[in-house]
């Protein structure tokens, strides 16, 4: 056996300079990349909300929270970086079109209890689909998202409290909370991925230690989390077909309408060209800064190697 298959055997963790089989490289390269582009697409739908935020502690909660979704970014791009990839060209992967992020960014933010839909049902997903990750074979990748649950976990309550004040409030507010739920529901049991039969990387990433538990598995996880949920904020879930099973000991779901997915995998969301459009025009406009700290990088190191002459 090599090297690296003893590490998978014992439950070990790949580590930058370990040998490790260029899929597996090439694999986790995908992901992470796919993952940091998601957290940084993902301040989007939030962030349009900053400005309209109902009060001023609400304005603050939602800037920490869209600030920790840029760290979340940068945590994953360094990670991917000790793959040997530049960051630079995986943004220019995102730009260009070749690279994914999450689906669940395709979707507006129509209404202030949007925010709250998307704390407590996106970063709910996420958390599902990433606690797992913090035991993932690579080493980086695994460390980088504990941090990232933990902060997973508040931004989740935050969306919990918005929804649960917005559902004990007026008659308009409690609508407009279960209609921010009946619009973000499908939606997020579609960011655990294509069904089991048509996921093409799951097997090799299960097998690889990358992935801990399969896409179906994961959303099953989810909705069994999230009824009870619901129930305490007195919202209902839009899928008449959900109801508890006790023979499998978990809640039985209606159909997930997957062309959707694919549709805004390809480009076709209701936001995909607005997002992208905004992205490419922030890259743009922050290359002073880039600059800027790459002169202020230079003139340091000149600087030491000057002092150690
Ligand atoms: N959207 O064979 P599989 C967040 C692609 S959380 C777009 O099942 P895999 C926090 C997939 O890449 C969101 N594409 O693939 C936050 C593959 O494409 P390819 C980010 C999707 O990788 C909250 C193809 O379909 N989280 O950002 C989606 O084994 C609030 C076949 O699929 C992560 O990225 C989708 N939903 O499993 C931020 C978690 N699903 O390259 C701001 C890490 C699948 O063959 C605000 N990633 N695809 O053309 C993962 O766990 C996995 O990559 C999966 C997909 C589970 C997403």
């Amino acid at each position: 056996m090599s090297s690296f298959e003893d590490l998978l055997a014992d439950d070990g963790r790949v580590e930058p300079r370990d040998e490790m089989p260029d899929d597996y490289r090439r694999t986790l390269v995908r992901q992470i990349a796919q993952h940091a582009h998601s957290e940084i697409i993902g301040m989007q739908p939030e962030g349009n909300w900053i400005s309209r935020a109902p009060s001023l502690r609400r304005k603050a909660i939602l800037m920490a929270k869209v600030q920790d979704e840029a760290g979340h970014g940068l945590y994953l791009y360094a990670a991917a970086e000790t793959l040997g990839v530049d960051r630079e060209d995986l943004l220019d992967q995102l730009h260009t079109g070749r690279q994914k992020y999450s689906s669940i960014f395709n979707y507006p933010t129509l209404t202030w209890a949007d925010v709250g839909a998307i704390g407590w049902l996106v970063d709910g997903a996420a958390i599902v689909n990433q606690v797992p990750l913090c035991r993932c074979s690579y080493g980086p990748y695994a460390r980088a998202m504990i941090r990232v649950c933990k902060e997973e976990s508040f931004h989740q309550r935050q969306g919990f409290e918005i929804l649960h004040t917005l559902s004990h409030g007026t008659p308009a507010q409690r609508a407009m909370a279960q209609d921010a739920v009946d619009r973000y529901w499908w939606p997020a049991l579609m960011m655990f991925g294509p069904p089991d039969a048509d996921s093409p990387h799951s097997e090799q990433s299960m097998a690889w230690g990358i992935k801990r538990f399969s896409n179906d598995e994961l959303r099953q996880r989810f909705i069994d989390m999230t009824v009870p949920q619901a129930e305490a904020l007195g919202l209902t879930l839009p899928d008449p077909e959900l109801r508890w099973n006790a023979d499998r000991g978990h809640y039985d779901s209606g159909p997930i309408d997957f062309t959707e997915l694919f549709e805004v995998i390809k480009g076709n969301g209701p936001c995909n060209a607005q997002r992208m459009a905004h992205r490419v025009r922030a890259h743009e406009d922050g290359a002073w800064v880039r600059e800027a700290a790459s002169a202020y990088a230079a003139k340091h190191a000149a600087r030491t190697r000057e002092g150690a002459a």
